[in-house]
């Protein structure tokens, strides 16, 4: 039977697989080979036997905390408290492009600004919205639950940003304590939380505060500007063009012509260099 990894403890790997949930042990053969299941995972299982048998390849892999296969992640980003940041923001997104996870822009605290301001805001939304990125506001409960169905999903952003009193809202049950700071990292009272995925309108959902904005020294140059999705809309004269000195560079015209936003480039730059 093939069923996905929902929660491990110590070696019993809970397996869900339709709508029931199956305490399984590994093969053998994975401790030898160092083959570790994580939560997430998509498994052949025996259901009599209560066996893993086989990991499916994954779509992807995160280390902290240690999950798999994850379909999208909302990027829970705040206007207020703390501030708007659009640095924060194309780094979770380049961090997601690049481990073929679907970014949806999460907006939260709109109430804290005001109208103008939310009007300069929402026109930077939109330029997003044109690169296919879905753009949600933290009010849009029954938007947010249609984008669940089917997906495995996390909620990532800045601490204070909104994530614990969105996921509350989302599920009652879950009671996250809103307000606490840093329990993503592993540190403090909370380093022996189990991460679990959760059946939450017909998807389903880490309840994780969610990964911290990780650097992005891990990965190539290459990588971070293949992530920028607007840069393949303008395919440059030269064909592995990093768009930094070149003169010709078509990416560098349309920054100055005002069709990449400005904030968007020099983040690259800013990416690339560090
Ligand atoms: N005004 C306002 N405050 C919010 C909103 N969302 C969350 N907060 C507050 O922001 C603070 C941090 O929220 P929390 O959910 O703990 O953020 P987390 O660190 O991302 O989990 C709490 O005091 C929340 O009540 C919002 O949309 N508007
Ligand atoms: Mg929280
Ligand atoms: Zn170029």
């Amino acid at each position: 039977m093939k069923g996905q990894i929902v929660k491990i403890s110590s070696d019993l790997h809970f397996v869900n697989s339709e709508d029931k949930v199956y305490p399984c042990k590994c093969r053998g053969l994975f401790r030898k080979e160092h083959i570790i299941p994580v939560v997430g995972d998509y498994v052949l299982f025996s259901s009599d036997k209560k066996i893993i048998e086989e990991i499916i390849p994954r779509k992807n892999l995160f280390q902290r905390p240690k999950v798999s296969n994850i379909d999208q992640a909302f990027l829970v980003t705040s206007l207020k408290l703390p501030d708007f940041s659009l640095n924060l923001l194309d780094k979770f997104i380049v961090l997601m492009e690049i481990n073929n996870v679907e970014p949806i822009i999460c907006i939260t605290k709109s109430d804290l600004v005001d109208e103008s301001e939310l009007d300069k805001i929402n026109d930077i939304l939109d330029y997003y919205r044109k690169l296919d990125y879905k753009v949600v506001f933290n009010t849009e409960l029954d938007e947010i639950k249609k984008l669940l169905k089917n997906k495995t999903s996390v909620f990532t952003g800045q601490t204070g940003a909104g994530k614990s009193t969105l996921l509350n809202r989302l599920n009652p049950n879950w009671n996250l304590e809103v307000g606490e700071v840093s329990v993503a990292l592993g540190r403090g009272r909370h380093t022996t939380r189990v991460v679990e995925l959760f059946e939450l309108f017909d998807g389903k959902v880490m309840d994780t505060p969610g990964f911290s904005s990780l650097e992005l020294s891990a990965y190539s140059k290459e990588q971070i500007r293949d992530a920028f999705r607007e840069f393949k809309k303008y395919p440059c004269l030269y064909k592995d063009c990093m768009h930094t000195k070149e003169s010709e560079c078509v990416v560098k015209k349309e920054v100055n012509d005002n069709n990449i936003l400005e904030s968007r480039y020099i983040n690259y730059l800013n990416f690339i260099g560090e």
